[in-house]
């Protein structure tokens, strides 16, 4: 009889997991077809394998839950478990999240891995007080920027509208005598339609999704730096699951940051390809240019050494060390 009811009740266990089996909506900002949001899903897919459909995560690509400004709120407020955002969109309430918009400081993919080798668990802790766990991060191809003429020298510029993604773009409009206004790349098309902006800095990533190509002619590949998407949960939602499925979210994660990496190097080349083959001209920037931002970059980076102070500091030493 014993034995009667204890099989009864590991079948009614396994009965209400089967059918409580929990569904996570993952809100991401990037276009449905990027490699960003490609790759969430397929994250979301190993998820589901691992934990035998115990944890269904839903994709919502494009901003079509909540716009890219929205994410990070949504998920520390629990109305959404899972998200992907822009690290450095959160600058402005750290200044340690803009370590991967410091112009020059890493701008190539190997880089830009050491960089986040050194920065993780600075975010790991930062992200720890605000209720969030960190899961994974992927970069975007290296910076570059896109004019609607022939650029020579930062002097050029001067009075361009010009489209921002986070404090540290805005800083380079700034330095440059443009005019910064933030726009989410969801909404970059229209505005460039509009002229609510002229000009911008990004990857060809996001030149290819919102097809620039109909508003831009010049992309010069400065290769500023590489911005990060990050994946990460709600604290609560975490400490909810069981060991099983925070072990499957670990290691889920881990495949999914080594394969968008993988996927961004991979697509960097063939992004500019499509510029070109949509009638851009995509050049090096000329030597006058590179110079001048060169002058940016070194007064951005000291910025960024001020606002970031002893934690930015030993991200920096970190980074060199390695
Ligand atoms: N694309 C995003 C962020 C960086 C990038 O390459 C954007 O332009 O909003």
């Amino acid at each position: 009889m014993k034995r009667l009811i204890g099989l009864a009740a590991s079948l009614a266990f396994f009965a209400s997991t089967a059918h409580g089996a929990e569904k996570w909506d993952m809100p991401m900002a990037y276009a449905d077809s990027n490699y960003h949001t490609q790759n969430g899903k397929r994250f979301a897919e190993a998820v589901g394998v691992c934990t035998g459909g115990a944890l269904e995560i839903v994709v919502h690509g494009g901003g079509s839950l909540f716009k890219g400004n929205e994410i990070k709120r949504a998920v520390q407020t629990g109305q959404a478990p899972i998200g992907e955002r822009l690290l450095s969109a959160h600058q402005n309430e750290n200044a340690v999240f803009g370590f991967d918009s410091v112009p020059f400081l890493a701008s190539s993919f190997e880089a830009s891995d050491k960089l986040w080798g050194a920065a993780r668990g600075k975010l790991d802790a930062i992200l720890a007080d605000q209720n969030l766990v960190l899961l994974y991060s992927v970069p975007w191809p290296p910076q570059g920027m896109y004019f609607k003429r022939e650029i020579n020298a930062v002097a050029d510029m001067a009075g361009i509208k010009f489209r921002a993604y986070n404090a540290a773009t805005a800083r380079v409009a700034e330095l440059a005598e443009m005019l910064p206004v933030q726009v989410e790349a969801a909404e970059l098309s229209q505005a460039l339609a509009t002229g609510v902006a002229e000009a911008f800095i990004s990857s060809g990533s996001t030149g290819y999704d919102r097809k620039v190509w109909e508003h831009m002619s010049h992309f010069y590949d400065t290769q500023a730096w590489l911005p990060r998407n990050y994946v990460f949960v709600n604290a609560d939602a975490w400490n909810g699951l069981d060991a099983q499925a925070q072990n499957c979210l670990r290691s889920s994660a881990m495949l999914a940051e080594a394969a968008g990496t993988t996927r961004a190097r991979e697509l960097t080349g063939w992004y500019l390809a499509q510029l070109a083959a949509n009638g851009m001209s995509v050049q090096a920037p000329g030597e006058q240019l590179m110079a001048d931002l060169t002058g940016v970059g070194a007064t951005m980076s000291a910025e960024w050494a001020e606002a970031a102070g002893a934690e930015g500091a030993e991200i920096i030493d970190a980074y060199k060390a390695d």
